[in-house]
């Protein structure tokens, strides 16, 4: 007999439309990845029509951003879909309005870097300035985001009308949580880019602020790595306990988690900005004391997830203090990438401890190390997860089978690009250490002594890293291999989409957690505290502002 399908066809569809395009976006977004180590090592040089900064502003918008909102739209549809039912018509077509907005403004967006008018990087930094083209995409982008995340909370809301004093299933809670935290922040990137960035280019305006452009850019852009981040934690959570045959450890632990990170992942934007002049000490300091808050949350999880997998592998007879360990599934790969990811999470958070330091932050700002330290935290820890959710979530939208043969290549992937990243992270780290700076292509110096020094040790070299990137291409492309199978050539069957249970002895949840009234007016009661007085002044005692350049 053929089973139900656990995700509705067509709501499988809308969702398998998101993940084609991530994986796209991997594919050509790491081909530009290794070429930028080949030609830092100096193992290569670009022909003279592609610029290294064409390249870099391709790989960090392909991977950081489309790769990561492609592959979170799609696997959130997917799950609010599985634990809430089937969306109606109108929340289907609201999704795919949502998807084909964002996609016009990806394609436009990218249109543009081809064609050499937006070399800008990621970042966007005023007073760079691309063509008006690339900032209509990047609006687009956002909007689209917007109208898909319109799809799930109403599919939320009205799951919530039917069914009146039920606790809404974790997944949803936390996708909920998750489209929040971006709403609120992805209004400061709407807002620079509209105000500021659209009239400039267009020249209605010859001048832009560029210190309130970058306080709104990090206003939305650290959150915007958490908004990268409670996905994989959702699988985490919610997957993970299943994919082990263990239990959720806390229900409400994790709930509490994730309401941490959405009233502490805002207003923090500061810390990427320690260095930046026109900024006062003291909204520095309170903004690094915010963010150093969401070590709670982020300890909290650590917990958790190790509880869970401590209660599964005891069940499962697991003796002493550490016997749990050799009961995980570690040659499943549906456990395996994802554990690595977490893996990696121990020296990324530390990492990020240090960043957000003001003095260490002097030592690393701009350097290498940075590039080191987000390849290990959305590069591995992310990344990993998600290639770890695709090896299930394809299979069940498509509704074929995660073959043997195909975890035996998961492994292989899942290792390589542990290896890889290995190298290649570790050697970025330490050449930022040593001084080697970010976003440059191949250079001597004139031969300086300090920047031949990045080509001398064994492991803090910059051919380590290249080799390292080389790795990581192998990696992507048997990823793609493996995707590609698992939508097209893999056995017709039913796949399961992993939910797991809370374990029976936990306490019930407080109805308190779900209150997204209270928990959003904190966090704008904190984003207004920390960001105010800053802005006003920002404003108010604004220099002349800058004209365009473009240097390249
Ligand atoms: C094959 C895998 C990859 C390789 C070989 C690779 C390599 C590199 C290299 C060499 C740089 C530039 C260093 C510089 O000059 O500053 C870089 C930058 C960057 N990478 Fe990757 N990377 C890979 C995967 C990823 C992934 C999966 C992500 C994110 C999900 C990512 C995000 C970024 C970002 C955001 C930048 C910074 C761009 C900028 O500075 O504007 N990379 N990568
Ligand atoms: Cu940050």
């Amino acid at each position: 007999m053929r089973q139900a399908a656990e995700v509705d066809i067509h709501d499988s569809k809308l969702s398998m439309a998101y993940i084609y395009i991530a994986f796209a976006a991997l594919f050509l977004g790491t081909m530009a990845g290794v070429v930028q180590g080949l030609v830092r090592g100096g193992l290569i040089e670009l022909p003279y029509s592609i610029s290294y900064y064409q390249l870099l502003t391709a790989h960090g918008v392909l991977l950081a951003l489309v790769l990561t909102t492609y592959f979170i739209y799609g696997f959130l549809h997917a799950g609010m879909s599985r634990t809430l039912g089937t969306m109606t018509p109108f929340e289907r077509r609201l999704g795919w309005i949502g998807f084909w907005v964002l996609t016009i403004g990806t394609l436009l967006s990218f249109a543009m870097i081809l064609t050499n008018d937006a070399s800008v990087l990621y970042t966007f930094y005023a007073p760079l300035q691309a063509s008006p083209l690339y900032y209509v995409g990047l609006t687009l982008f956002v909007v689209g985001t917007w109208i898909g995340g319109a799809s799930l909370l109403a599919h939320y809301i009205r799951w919530k009308k039917q069914n009146r004093g039920q606790i809404t299933p974790l997944f949803s809670f936390m996708t909920v949580g998750t489209i929040l935290l971006w709403f609120v922040a992805s209004i400061g990137v709407a807002a620079t880019v509209l105000l500021q960035f659209l009239p400039w280019s267009l020249g209605l305006v010859d001048n832009i602020n560029i210190l309130l452009s970058r306080t709104l850019f990090w206003y939305f852009g650290h959150p915007l790595v958490y908004f990268w981040l409670l996905p994989a934690y959702i699988a985490w959570y919610v997957c993970i306990p299943k994919i082990i045959g263990g239990k959720l450890f806390s229900d409400s632990l994790a709930r509490l988690a994730f309401v941490l990170f959405l009233l502490f992942s805002i207003p923090v934007g500061f810390h990427h900005q320690l260095m930046e002049a026109g900024i006062s000490e003291f909204w520095k300091y309170l903004q690094v004391v915010l963010t150093f808050a969401v070590i709670v949350p982020s300890l909290l999880t650590a917990f958790s997830i190790f509880a869970t997998f401590e209660l599964a592998g005891r069940a499962k007879g697991a003796r002493g203090a550490f016997g749990w360990v050799r009961k995980l599934p570690f040659k499943d790969a549906r456990f395996f990438a994802p554990f690595m990811g977490m893996l990696f999470f121990i020296p990324a958070g530390t990492g990020g401890i240090i960043n957000a330091s003001n003095q260490m932050n002097a030592v690393v700002h701009n350097t290498l190390w940075v590039v080191g330290h987000f390849h290990i935290t959305v590069g591995s820890t992310v990344i990993l997860t998600f290639f770890g959710i695709a090896y299930w979530l394809i299979p069940v939208l498509r509704g074929r089978a995660f073959t043997a043969r195909m975890n035996k290549l998961a492994m292989t992937q899942t290792i390589l690009w542990t290896v890889g990243m290995f190298f290649m992270s570790g050697a970025m780290h330490l050449l930022g250490l040593l001084g080697a700076p970010r976003r440059t292509a191949y250079t001597t110096y004139q031969d300086h002594a300090t920047a031949a020094a990045w080509f001398d040790g064994v492991f803090a070299n910059q051919v380590t890293m290249a080799l390292g990137g080389v790795i990581l291409f192998v990696a992507s492309m048997l990823m793609i291999y493996i995707v590609i199978n698992l939508a097209f050539f893999a056995p017709k069957a039913h796949t399961e989409f992993p939910i797991g249970e809370v374990a029976e002895d936990a306490g019930e949840t407080p109805r308190i957690l779900e209150n997204w009234k209270l928990w959003i007016g904190i966090a704008i009661a904190l984003i207004l505290f920390a960001y105010t007085i800053p802005l006003m002044d920002m404003i108010q005692n604004a220099p002349p502002g800058s004209p365009p350049f473009r240097p390249w």
